[in-house]
């Protein structure tokens, strides 16, 4: 099934034509987040293909039907070796660079509770050693459930507000991430979409991929769908 589709729109015609990779049924039932940015991915996975997708480890993901409902499922650890200190399990969204952009999805921890309970989204990837994550932990400390930024060293803490903690249950839950790159802005929604989790403010990164994971656990992932300003760059 031909699953990337070619669409000019006004605000991307300066790069002549941008990808808007997409299945087409998923495009039928985006979710209203409250943004200008033009819809640039989607993928409900009922296709049953992971080709949008640029896991580090494909042994650690694979298709699960529940029902008759296809998700991207992270069953188990990738075997990745990290240039620094972050996580582990990291699979981008191919082929799609943004600056500005909203993230919407839904997830669920598959991994048996503990403190450190946890599923990642990764945002402004341009390399290893150069993003940010959202680490969702079930238990809040300075390396769990707080937003980072990978730039070089181990992570480092960037988030200046977040919770007690990510309260991980066995069900599927919601999340969002807002980006602003010229005011630096970056809010995290869980369940609640009116009231940031977390936030920060960071510009060190403007541009980047976005990508889905944990740090070192399991979970599920489906309805993604990102609205956001595609950005031409070639790492
Ligand atoms: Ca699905």
């Amino acid at each position: 099934m031909l699953r990337h589709l070619l669409q000019v729109s006004l605000v991307s015609a300066v790069f002549s034509a941008a990808v808007f990779a997409a299945d087409p049924a998923c495009v039928k039932k985006v979710p209203d987040v409250s943004t200008k940015l033009p819809l640039v991915f989607c993928d409900d996975f009922q296709s049953g293909s992971s080709e949008n997708w640029l896991p580090g480890d494909p042994k650690a993901w694979k298709m699960t039907k529940l029902g008759d409902n296809f998700a991207f499922d992270q069953f188990q650890q990738s075997k990745v070796k990290n240039p620094v200190r972050s996580p582990f399990n990291r699979c981008l969204i191919k082929d799609v660079t943004v600056s500005d952009f909203v993230l919407d999805l839904k997830f669920q921890s598959t991994k048996k509770d503990y403190g450190h309970r946890d599923l990642c989204l990764f945002f402004g990837f341009q390399d290893p050693s150069h993003h940010y994550y959202v680490h969702f932990g079930k238990k809040t400390d300075d390396h769990a459930n707080q937003i980072f930024i990978v730039d070089e060293k181990p992570r480092t803490k960037i988030s200046t507000r977040t919770t007690e903690g990510t309260n991980w249950d066995d069900e599927w839950h919601h999340a969002r991430i807002f980006r602003e790159v010229k005011s630096g802005r970056i809010e995290i929604y869980y369940d609640d979409m009116k009231t940031p989790v977390m936030t920060a403010t960071d510009k060190t990164f403007t541009w980047g991929q976005v990508g889905i994971g944990s740090f070192d656990d399991t979970g599920r992932f489906d309805n993604v769908y990102l609205f956001g300003n595609p950005v031409n760059k070639s790492k």
